[in-house]
């Protein structure tokens, strides 16, 4: 498999004197200047609409969040943002009534969310770096909707004395598949890995997935970033046992840029200006994962793994009314099927 000649030489021509958070998505679409698994891609408000397609914002909630506390909720017969049409991208955060975003810094926090759809089942997750996923900023690829309803769960939190009032916010980019440009484009599939939902051990810096999963196609590797808990460094997406991604963790340090050492980790401060003094919740927070975006190409057969890389050193768990969190190491390989 040639993916991992390609990723070392991009990644080594990029690394001399890109930072993250210069990277911009450009006009054509392409992350020009971040390493693979460095690249933290911008809200969609804050980049260009690619192919013509629609941007559409829905909101889930309100739902209101009581002081210091976290509530689960769920949706079963949720809004979806078009019927017959590929979502090329999207981006979940978290509005207050008044529509303005709910920070971090603020003490609103998307701690998770996990949406689906038929036909194609679980289609999304994220957690509270809130990231943007794009799948055609190659290659024409996106996520089927058929305009049957969606659900989604949620996990919100509140750092905040007093309760507080927030939607889900997810913008969705998408283009009817009937259009000209629709019929140019085809469905994107997505495989989840993980590691087994353990406590953190002191000292222990890997924790493996739990199953190894094959491709099940043979296709373009789209888009992958790892989710993560505090104390996260890394998540290695393995492919027949080589790294084809490392999802390097982003930390928010009060604007202090650092880089830590051994399992790669970077800490640098958050591209939203949001800072984490240590509240209710523990020390310092992930602002953002790494991805890694048209990174090569798998096949049906190919075997995938995660390994997530944890230093508690370096930055702590984090706590729920004084309890430790356990660990996650998720991470999504979304493949564009030949
Ligand atoms: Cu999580």
């Amino acid at each position: 498999m040639k993916t991992s000649t390609l990723f070392s030489v991009a990644s080594l021509a990029l690394a001399a004197n890109a930072s993250p958070l210069d990277f911009q998505l450009q006009a054509n679409g392409s992350y020009a200047n971040a390493p693979q698994g460095e690249r933290i891609i911008p809200p969609l408000h804050e980049t260009p609409i690619i192919d013509g397609a629609t941007r559409t914002e829905i909101l889930y909630g309100p739902y209101t969040i009581p002081g210091e506390k976290m509530i689960a909720k769920a949706g079963l017969m949720a809004q979806v943002p078009c019927s017959d049409c590929w979502v090329t991208a999207m981006r979940a955060t978290l509005k207050y009534t008044n529509g303005s975003e709910a920070l971090t810094s603020e003490g609103a926090w998307l701690h998770h969310t996990v949406l689906g759809n038929t036909p194609l089942g679980v289609i999304w997750a994220a957690g509270n770096e809130r990231p943007t996923i794009r799948l055609n900023s190659q290659h024409k690829y996106g996520l089927e909707f058929t305009g049957k309803s969606m659900f989604y769960t949620v996990d919100l939190m509140s750092e905040a004395k007093a309760p507080m009032d927030v939607s889900m916010a997810i913008t969705y980019e998408w283009i009817p598949k009937d259009s000209e440009m629709g019929k140019k484009y085809k469905g994107a599939t997505m495989k989840w890995l993980q590691i087994a939902y353990p406590m953190p051990e002191p000292g222990k810096k890997v924790y493996k997935g739990m199953i190894p999963m094959s491709a099940g196609v043979n296709g373009k590797l789209l888009y992958t970033i790892g989710h993560m808990h505090d104390g996260g460094t890394n998540l290695k997406l393995l492919i027949n046992g080589k790294t084809a991604c490392d999802s390097v963790m982003y930390y928010d340090i009060d604007g202090k840029i650092q880089k830590a050492k051994q399992t790669g980790a970077v800490a640098r401060r958050s591209p939203e200006p949001q800072h984490s003094h240590g509240g209710s919740f523990g020390g310092v927070h992930i602002a953002s994962p790494g991805a890694c975006t048209d990174y090569g190409e798998i096949k049906t057969t190919d075997k995938m793994d995660v390994e997530a890389y944890y230093d508690f050193d370096q930055f702590k768990t984090m706590t729920h009314e004084g309890k430790e969190e356990r660990l996650m190491g998720n991470c999504r390989v979304y493949i564009g099927p030949e």
